[in-house]
């Protein structure tokens, strides 16, 4: 199948990202979204979101006309939604901006066309909600067009890299419609692609990140167990991880980002009778914030009024990303228990922080506290000179969740250091 002309809709984090991917390889497209303020913006050249290289993409992208950015949908070879797909507080997913983008797709869909998920969503959404819909504009899905569903699987600051490189999968509702994909995504993928069912595809995308979560909360599992029996958790995971065929995570704070921390649920939520294990290992991942807050309170002997610094927002390192992050959460239990919560995150410095406030400098930041927490491994954090802080600030406790400073030196340079799975390092 030939493609000229396509149209994404949804630009996130994903969609701006292969909107203008294929724009740069030579298609048109159409990136399309509901929020007028992000269409105003771009067509301005201006980005909401933040990745490495994305900006000067974009910019291309539309300076060459290949990339238009609009409210609303036109006629087109192919559509690719790539909308998000939050949950409810329930753990429910919430398919809405799904269900209202192939609406938006209806009147536009013509014989020949391919429509493409790229969407994360619960197991049969493509063929059970989808096609459905897609097929009210009388056209019979697999026969007069083509329905896929391609997840992405691109990691946040790697994403333009990713996008190429990764190997793509592609699961159509029939083998022609995976075909289809496969001829749209050869455009730029330079990873293996490999056609398959839409159902399949859904769990692969599900699978993965479930994997991950399930295999983290195992580390952050081993750091409790850690603490309890006077262990160093890192030092007992690398060495475990000499073993050929042991290769367990980092603990940390808690599991983060729009992806593993929500995907799992997707499972839960469609098949509860099936999935104990995927549950349990979300509900110990959602607890961690709470073991890192105990923590600190058993480390300062009680939260009320005492003044802790954070040390990263982020739910990962060296992301601007705040989505589900662990860190934000330990700021709110944090307060809620009294004590009062200042926040250094240097990829978001302005962020509207509700339960504490955001501090700009390092010399605020060290200025009349009690505690810093080191709660994301962002590089130029891990490189803080132990002996340069100690020389601004009165503060002498700290807690690092990430494994992201040196016990020894910081020891050395005079603070009472403690580690997320460690009892304490001296
Ligand atoms: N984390 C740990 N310990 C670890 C690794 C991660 O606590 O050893 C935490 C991170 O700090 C973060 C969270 O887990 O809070 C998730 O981070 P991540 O780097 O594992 O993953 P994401 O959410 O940024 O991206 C994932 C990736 N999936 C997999 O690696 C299987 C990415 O490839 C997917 O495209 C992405 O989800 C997605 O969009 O689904």
């Amino acid at each position: 199948m030939k493609f000229n002309k396509i149209c994404v809709l949804g630009l996130g984090y994903i969609g701006l990202p292969t909107a203008s991917t294929f724009a740069t390889s030579g298609l048109k497209v159409i990136g399309v979204d509901v929020n007028p303020s992000i269409v105003k913006g771009l067509q301005n050249g201006e980005l909401h979101i933040y990745e490495p290289g994305l900006r000067t993409l974009v910019q291309a992208a539309i300076i060459s006309n290949k990339l238009e950015i609009s409210e609303q949908p036109q006629e087109a070879d192919a559509f690719i939604i790539a909308v998000p797909t939050p949950f409810y507080g329930e753990k429910k997913a919430d398919l809405s901006y799904v269900i209202s983008a192939a609406e938006a797709i209806l009147p536009h869909l013509r014989a020949g066309n391919l429509v493409v998920l790229e969407s994360t969503s619960p197991p049969r959404t493509t063929i059970d909600i989808l096609v459905p819909i897609l097929e009210k504009s009388g056209l019979k899905a697999g026969v007069d067009f083509y329905v896929a569903y391609s997840p992405e699987r691109v990691l946040p600051g790697q994403i333009l890299r990713e996008l190429i490189e990764n190997a793509r999968v592609i699961g159509g509702i029939n083998p022609e419609s995976a075909q289809a994909g496969h001829d749209l995504y050869k455009i730029f993928v330079k990873g293996k692609i490999i056609t398959t069912t839409a159902t399949t595809a859904e769990m692969v995308k599900l699978m993965e990140n479930t994997y991950r979560d399930v295999n983290i909360a195992i580390a952050n599992e081993f750091s409790r167990l850690a603490e309890r029996f006077g262990v160093d958790v890192w030092e007992a995971i690398q060495i475990a991880n000499l073993h050929p065929r042991v290769n367990i995570l980092k603990p940390g704070p808690g599991v983060g980002g729009h992806c593993i921390s929500v995907d799992p649920w997707f499972f839960v939520e469609a098949a509860p009778d099936l999935t104990p294990l995927i549950h349990t290992a979300r509900q110990v991942n959602d607890s961690q914030p709470h073991f890192v807050v105990n923590k600190l309170e058993t480390i300062l002997n009680g939260l009320e009024g005492k003044t802790i610094t954070v040390f990263g927002l982020a739910y990962k390192p060296d992301v601007d990303d705040l989505r589900e992050s662990p860190a934000i959460e330990i700021v709110q239990l944090l307060s809620e228990k009294g004590a009062i919560v200042k926040a250094y995150e240097p990829f978001k410095p302005d962020y509207p922080l509700k339960h504490g406030s955001m501090v700009k400098t390092l010399e605020e930041a060290l200025l009349g506290t009690d505690a810093l927490a080191l709660l994301v491994g962002h590089q130029q954090l891990r490189d803080l000179d132990p002996q340069d802080i100690q020389s601004k600030t009165e503060c002498r406790i700290l807690l690092d969740t990430v494994n992201g400073w040196d016990c020894a030196a910081w020891s050395e340079a005079g603070f009472d250091t403690y580690q997320l799975g460690v009892s304490r390092c001296d």
